[in-house]
């Protein structure tokens, strides 16, 4: 039997991929799931799997050396998938530190302890894998319409949330080239779905125009990003991670360019669709809901993914229509109202008030 560490399995991606794991591989596996449970990470998203005697969960801040060894010392892991890390680029203009010290302190900690773990006089014991998730945004910004990120591309990140993903890649990259350490890296263009914390756009504009509160689209809405549904997401890591040879870096994306407005525009329209007719919050609902808002410092105007390497090595290719996606997604924030309420109590509402202003 398989045992996996997922580091940040309460977050987002995180979570839909242990939901993922059990889902496929049913109890032939055993998942222990390190979060510290920042404002991102939220044990309601793994309900489903809590009771199972399979599921471990582990309150671990990554960047605790003894905490993370202990880990390894206490299971045999197979599989690493480090999710943990600080994941919004406006929050990460405002407090850097918090990224340096998770995304690449915390990575360091995590490598160490599993090239601590596995290695052998020769190598490394068999069947071991590490699978760092990273982002797209290490690439950089396209600064026009044409072109797309390939693994090749020369990493040039701008934000210092991209500069701290780009970092952890690049040791995650000198452990590979120094001490042959059985790792892959992902790197994924935007993820929406269920569970997503309403700090990003997509759950973001979902909350507000329930609400009929107002929609901030940052400078002129036509910023373009390349959106994949979380479950395309994690089958793509799965099989990285069963079938990618060690060293490899993987693009993934679905070919799903959308500037923001269009986004914000088809959020409305298929909410609208989506509620009844008696429902008293069609009332507040209207395109008039949107307004355009101050810039993100630093604003990357383009991210777009070629997933060619991903799909010609591994087979893999996203299932998931966008308009399908996006229906799901929504539908699945009105089937969990609950949900939202939990994670925009207390702190949500001051980092909403100091964020927007509105
Ligand atoms: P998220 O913010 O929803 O979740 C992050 C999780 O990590 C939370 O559960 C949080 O509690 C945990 N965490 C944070 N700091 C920690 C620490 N020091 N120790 C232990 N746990 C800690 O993030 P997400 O959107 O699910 O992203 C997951 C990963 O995927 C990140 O590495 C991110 O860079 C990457 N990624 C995200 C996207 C996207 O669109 N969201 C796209 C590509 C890559
Ligand atoms: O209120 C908003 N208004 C707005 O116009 C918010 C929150 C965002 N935006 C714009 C900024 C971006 O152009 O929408 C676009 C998407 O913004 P985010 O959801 O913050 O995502 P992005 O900055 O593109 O980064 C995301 O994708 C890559 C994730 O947050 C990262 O973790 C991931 O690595």
């Amino acid at each position: 039997m398989k045992t996996y560490l997922v580091t940040g399995g309460a977050g987002f991606i995180g979570s839909n991929f242990i939901l993922y794991l059990f889902e496929k591989y049913g109890n032939n596996i055993r998942v222990i799931n390190a979060d510290c449970l920042t404002y991102a990470g939220n044990l309601e998203n793994l309900k489903d799997v809590e009771s199972n005697p399979n599921y471990i969960f582990f309150k671990v801040d990554i960047r605790d050396r003894q905490a993370v060894n202990n880990i390894f010392q206490e299971y045999d892991i197979d599989r690493v998938i480090h999710f943990a890390a600080e994941s919004h680029v406006d929050r990460s203009i405002k407090n850097p530190e918090a990224f340096v010290s998770t995304n690449v302190l915390g990575t360091l900690n995590l490598i160490n302890a599993a090239k601590m773990a596995w290695e052998t006089q020769d190598g490394y014991r068999p069947g071991k894998k590490y699978v760092q998730i990273s982002t797209d945004e290490v690439y950089g910004s396209l600064e026009d319409e044409h072109g797309y990120f390939h693994e090749t591309t020369p990493l040039d990140p701008h934000s210092p949330y991209s500069a701290s993903k780009a970092s952890a890649d690049l040791l995650v990259k000198s452990y590979v080239d120094t001490f042959g350490f059985p790792a892959n890296t992902t790197r994924c263009s935007n993820n929406y779905g269920p569970y997503q914390f309403p700090e990003k756009l997509i759950p973001l504009m979902i909350n507000n125009t329930l609400s009929g509160k107002r929609l901030p689209v940052y400078g002129t809405g036509k910023n373009v990003r390349d959106w994949l549904y979380v479950k395309d997401h994690a089958k793509a890591i799965d099989l990285v991670a069963e079938k990618a040879a060690a060293g490899e870096v993987y693009n993934i994306g679905g070919h799903n360019e959308k500037r923001n407005i269009e986004i914000v525009t088809l959020i409305i329209d298929t909410i609208l669709d989506l509620l009844p007719e008696q429902d008293a919050r069609r009332k507040g609902i209207s395109h008039d809901l949107i307004t355009y808002v101050e810039d993100r410092k630093g604003h990357d105007y383009r991210y777009a993914i070629s997933p060619d390497k991903i799909k010609a090595e591994l087979g893999w290719e996203p299932e998931t229509m966008f308009a399908d996606g996006l229906r799901m997604t929504i539908k699945w924030y009105l089937d969990n109202p609950e949900w939202m309420e939990h994670v925009t109590r207390g702190d949500y509402q001051n980092y909403y008030k100091q964020m927007y202003g509105m």
